[in-house]
């Protein structure tokens, strides 16, 4: 007799299931990598004979049942769990189970051989998943130590190093991230031109809850084969120790994205997918090329705390905190600060427009907080290539280049009312005419222009001369008198370009 399958909608609809020896259970909906080998195995005991089913339906409509036969279990079910920290392949990618040991009882899977088995398992349509479970002492980093560059992730996989016991996702919204990963891939033994993980080709890739240190070139590289769309790097420490205190960086770029891939996202808005990319040799993130890729609620440039230099870019001078190619890329409450290049850089590149770049804070970088590279302006110096000169007045901004040389505004009065505490702001914008932008202020410490503390946006419209004036805007918070007030111009709709900061950042006065 073969393999009994017993396919169900939703595990949560049946209790007490027995069934032979043998049989095994797989979700028909696609994509939940929880609903693994271990979720069902937990829930459900296995006789040694006929198979005996006594099921309760909880929501009779929704459960669906269905006895077939199936080949191979293995190969339907997709979840490999790495459980040793060493370097051994995959004994037989052709049996469907991560096991580097095929004499042994049980399965010995490495990260390598995971890797391996997941490429090789024949569902390209259906997300795998690797998960965690090294054996000791759980309040203990585990670390992988490649003694040669691991696989490239060739399929769509979701490899989650919270899944290893004692690691906890962060829960904070903004600032210091207090995530507690467990898992470490270190690289110091990896070899020349090693990168940490390699995404080619393959879309729904998910990295989730690693810390990746001390590679060669670069911690996360997506390469630019087409096709590595959609993909999440999230939840991990690149560059730094497993405590998120030191830097151990990579030799190259935190993460990497190459090619004209699209929909990729660094970080992400909730909680637990914020990265922490610092201390690496090159940029913090590199999303250069040719895609549009989204990078959010990252930690760039910091320690864990958010507060403590932990800076990109090593001992030279061009680690931008982000650094951007492609077109349409949004940059968005990240935290950029201490890199030994600009915050944010928009890279000269005959497609690199539509780039919304904010609300982050930004501070504290060597070069530019947000710098368009415009060479026939500047040249390209160490630090970018410094600020731009507006094009307005008849010319109407007419100028291209990364964000189409986007014309910034100027702050022509800043001034904190001490019996209201209100911060009120004047600006002028002169740019193309007729045309909606979003002016989106910041503070920064005494004689410093970046954008530091976002407080507050309008949505204007330009004159028919291409200009607008903003009177009396109203900071949603009080900016002490002294510190600094700059704004971007953003175009409201697309190509969503966004400018450099204020070049001329304007001190709050008391108000008269
Ligand atoms: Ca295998
Ligand atoms: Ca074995
Ligand atoms: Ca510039
Ligand atoms: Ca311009």
């Amino acid at each position: 007799m073969g393999d009994v399958g017993l396919y169900v909608a939703d595990v949560s609809y049946f209790r007490d299931v027995v069934v032979a020896k043998g049989a095994f259970l797989r979700p028909i909906t696609r994509g939940r990598a929880e609903m693994s080998r271990n979720t069902f195995a937990l829930g459900v005991p296995v006789a040694r004979e006929m198979m005996t089913l006594t099921l309760c339906f909880l929501l009779m409509s929704a459960a669906i049942l269905i006895v077939s036969l199936a080949a191979d279990p293995a190969l339907a079910l997709s979840t490999f769990t790495v459980n040793r920290t060493t370097n051994e392949s995959d004994a037989s990618t052709a049996d469907g189970v991560c096991d580097v040991d095929t004499s042994t009882t049980g399965n010995q899977c490495t990260l390598r051989a995971a890797i391996q088995q997941a490429n090789a398992n024949s569902n390209p349509s259906e997300t795998d998943a690797i998960k965690f479970n090294i054996p000791g002492d759980p309040t203990k980093v585990k670390t992988i130590r490649p003694t040669s560059e691991l696989p490239a992730i060739t399929q769509s996989v979701t490899i989650n190093g919270y899944s290893q016991p004692g690691s906890a996702q962060n829960t904070r919204e903004r600032g210091a991230i207090n995530a507690v990963p467990k898992v470490q891939l270190d690289g110091s033994l990896a070899g020349i031109d090693a990168d940490g993980l390699i995404v080619q080709g393959a879309s729904n890739i998910t990295i989730r809850g690693l810390i990746i240190n001390r590679f060669d070139r670069s911690g996360i590289f997506l390469t630019s084969t087409d096709g590595s769309d959609d993909n999440h790097f999230e939840g991990n420490f690149i560059g730094t120790n497993a405590a998120g205190t030191v830097a151990l960086g990579n030799g190259n770029t935190g993460v990497e994205i190459n090619g004209l891939n699209d929909g990729n996202v660094v970080g992400g808005s909730a909680a637990e997918q914020r990265n922490l990319i610092s201390g690496n040799e090159g940029d913090g993130v590199f999303a250069g090329t040719d895609g549009t890729d989204t990078i959010q609620g990252n930690l760039i440039g910091t320690d864990k705390s958010a507060t403590g230099d932990l800076h990109n870019g090593g001992t030279s001078n061009n680690g931008e905190g982000v650094n951007l190619g492609g077109q349409n890329s949004v940059v968005l409450d990240n935290i950029i600060a201490f890199n030994t290049s600009d915050g944010v850089q928009v890279r000269s590149n005959a497609t690199g427009t539509g780039h919304d770049i904010g609300p982050n804070l930004i501070f504290s970088n060597d070069g530019l907080g947000i710098d368009l590279i415009d060479n026939t302006n500047n040249g390209l110096g160490p630090n970018g290539d410094g600020p731009n000169t507006n094009d307005g007045g008849t010319a109407d901004d007419a100028d291209t280049g990364p964000n189409d040389l986007q014309n910034f505004p100027t702050i022509t009065s800043a001034t904190t009312s001490a019996s209201t505490g209100d911060t009120k702001i004047d600006a002028f914008l002169d740019t193309v005419p007729s045309t909606q932008y979003t002016i989106r202020f910041y503070s920064n410490p005494r004689d410093t222009g970046e954008g530091k503390t976002f407080i507050g946006d309008t949505t204007v419209t330009t004159n028919s001369n291409g200009t607008f004036s903003v009177n009396d805007f109203v900071a949603t918070r009080t900016v002490p008198v002294g510190q600094s007030i700059t704004a971007t111009a953003t175009k409201f709709t697309a190509p969503r370009n966004t400018s450099e900061f204020t070049g001329e950042p304007r001190s709050v006065r008391s108000a008269p």
